[in-house]
């Protein structure tokens, strides 16, 4: 397989929400589309780098740069017997996941439409649905959380999930917890706490809650393996886990008890698939985490949710809640009992709509 040629578009798409973390709030997302030339065949990718360096160090800029720059005259020319040699052969570039994943996911796409399966098969999936959560911003009251949570549980999700920030973390948690006494609720700091900050985290403790996703520094292991040891609740790591050597390093100091693995921030599929096996190898459950994709981001992140140790429901959402209109068809959708039923198309399932991702374009360059 040779990649003949790469589209680099920049769609930009407003959400139907702001969405606000610990570290900002979203309105409009600027998303990076890779198509990739493969052989006659396009392969889709999507770069979840965000509009800020403040989740991640990747933008949207930094990802256009190191695909321009870095990928694209590595890549250019060379046989690939399969997407898995990608990952090695982008090993000379350090870190820069999420620009890597963006072309590494479409080349992935092109093999399984190649090779005329679906890529959930292709990367060995174990399951043909997979298991739902949300994940709800902070909200500008207890009042609309609530609202939110009723929503969402009506809707059939599995798990619901709250960002937190200093000021905004016991309340609603013993609100949620009050009002819903058995629903699988977590939290989500996006390291906005230090271990300073241990007393009042432990306050979470009397919630049962699932798991409390990175409440320290975003490459502090040392301070969530500290942290870890006053809790009760487990630790989910995110932001910290970059690939296997972080994963490993996580779960031996016992920095976490459970790992969110997101295809940008480990740089594709090959990478999610080694954490996955790492992790399931030593008992640690994993569940694919989201940035607020598009479709076919989210496409992505349903192939890679089928492998057998994502066994907690991720925050794969459908399209509704985010987008008005999303850029694939069909659109993703859940069942009543919060699952998504895995499509048997080949490579991702789903169908770019071109039109539309034309429509939505702010630039476009065709490297080749
Ligand atoms: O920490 O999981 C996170 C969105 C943007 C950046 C970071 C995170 C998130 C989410 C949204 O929690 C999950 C989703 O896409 O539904
Ligand atoms: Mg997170």
């Amino acid at each position: 397989m040779r990649v003949r040629k790469v589209c680099l578009r920049e769609i930009r798409m407003p959400l139907l929400a702001p969405f606000e973390t610990s570290f900002g709030r979203t309105t409009e997302r600027h998303i990076l589309l890779v198509e990739a030339d493969v052989d006659g065949i396009s392969g889709w990718g999507e770069v979840t780098a965000g509009e800020t360096p403040f989740y991640s160090y990747e933008t949207v800029e930094t990802a256009r740069h190191i695909l321009r720059d870095f990928i694209w005259p590595i890549v250019r020319g060379r046989e690939f017997r399969s997407a898995a040699e990608v990952w090695d052969a982008l090993a000379p570039i350090r870190g820069h996941n999420m620009a890597k994943a963006g072309l590494e996911t479409a080349v992935w796409d092109a093999e399984a439409k190649q090779k005329r399966v679906p890529l959930w098969k292709l990367l060995g999936g174990a399951r043909d649905e997979i298991s739902c959560g949300i994940s709800i911003g902070i909200q500008p009251s207890i009042e609309e959380l609530v609202a939110k949570v009723e929503k969402g549980l009506a809707a059939g999700y599995q798990r619901i999930k709250i960002k937190i920030k200093p000021g905004w973390d016991v309340k609603p948690a013993e609100t949620l917890r009050q009002r819903f006494p058995r629903i699988r609720l977590m939290v989500d700091a996006n390291s906005a706490y230090r271990l300073e900050d241990a007393p009042l985290l432990k306050q979470l403790d009397q919630f049962f809650l699932i798991m409390i996703e990175q409440p320290l520094g975003w490459d502090d292991l040392y301070a969530h393996a500290a942290l870890q040891k006053q809790l009760e609740t487990p630790i989910c790591l995110d932001e910290s886990i970059h690939n296997e050597a972080d994963a490993r390093a996580g779960i031996e100091l016992g920095a976490c008890r459970i790992i969110n693995v997101k295809l940008g921030r480990v740089g594709g599929h090959l990478m999610a698939r080694r954490i996955q096996d790492l992790c399931q190898a030593r008992s640690v459950p994993v569940w694919c985490g989201g940035m607020l994709e598009a479709g076919i981001g989210r496409a992505h992140n349903i192939a890679m949710s089928t492998l057998s140790n994502f066994t907690l429901p991720g925050d794969v959402s459908t399209s509704r809640r985010y987008w008005a209109e999303d850029i694939i068809e069909p659109e993703v959708e859940i069942t009543a009992k919060g699952t998504i039923r895995v499509l048997n198309a080949p490579g991702i399932g789903y169908t770019p709509r071109l039109d539309r991702i034309e429509a939505l374009t702010h630039s476009k360059e065709v490297l080749a």
